[in-house]
């Protein structure tokens, strides 16, 4: 299987417009993924990882970013459209809408190092499972990051396992400023869940509608 970075650059808009957000979802093979997490657990650190395989340490915070990275995955180009987003705690309700109604997938971090997070993450995830249960379950990968910093750890493996079952998703724990191949199969994983999920609409879609036009016709 490829999984080959092939090109990859910020869209330039630190705070993307609205209506960017709003379109409907991505092309068939294309991606669109939010990044989400209370402050400081890593998210810039994993989405700049995925998107240059380097750790820089220090990352803009006042922002959110809005990435697009091309990827071979199985011999075809895979368009990634990544938005690095706030700290939850600043994230407003209207705009966490229109962040669900973009993505095709989520990537939900916490640090391992830092219970709090772990504790936010579980509050933020009672919002987010009110979106996915209205939009087919939107993909989601829990990450436990900073996993290099185990002798500090507060949070378990255990516990983050826990939770992804809980809430129905994919989980790793993975370093951000350690290992970049954990972090391109995290990413690869939840492309592969997002196009199971497509093709479950679609089937659901062509029956639905499909029985609707066998019907009309009788
Ligand atoms: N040890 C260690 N430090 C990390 C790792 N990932 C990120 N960091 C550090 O954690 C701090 C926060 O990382 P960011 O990527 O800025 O975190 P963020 O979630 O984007 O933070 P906000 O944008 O403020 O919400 C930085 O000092 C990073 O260098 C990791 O895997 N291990
Ligand atoms: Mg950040």
């Amino acid at each position: 299987m490829d999984w080959l970075a092939a090109s990859s650059g910020n869209s330039g808009e630190a705070s993307p417009r609205s209506s960017t957000l709003k379109r409907k979802k991505s092309a068939v093979q294309d991606a669109r993924l939010l990044v989400l997490g209370p402050s400081a657990v890593g998210k810039s650190a994993v989405v700049v990882r995925f998107l240059t395989k380097r750790f820089i340490g220090e990352y803009d915070h006042s922002s959110e970013i809005k990435y697009k990275h091309t990827v071979v995955i199985d011999q075809e180009n895979v368009v990634f459209e990544i938005l690095d987003s706030c700290s939850s705690e600043k994230i407003t309700e209207d705009t966490f809408e229109e962040h669900m109604k973009w993505a095709d997938g989520i990537v939900l971090l916490y640090a391992i190092t830092s219970f709090k997070t772990f504790e936010l993450v579980k509050k933020l995830s009672k919002r987010l499972q009110e979106h996915r249960r209205s939009n087919y379950m939107t993909p989601m990968i829990l990450l436990g990051n900073k996993r290099d910093m185990s002798h500090v750890r507060q949070v378990t493996k255990i516990q983050g396992e826990h939770l992804s079952h809980e809430l129905n998703c994919l989980f790793a724990e993975v370093s951000a400023s350690e290992d970049a191949t954990e972090i391109a199969d995290a990413f690869l994983n939840l492309y592969r869940e997002i196009q199971n999920s497509k093709r479950r609409s679609r089937t659901f879609l062509d029956k639905v509608f499909g029985s609707l036009g066998t019907k009309s016709k009788n």
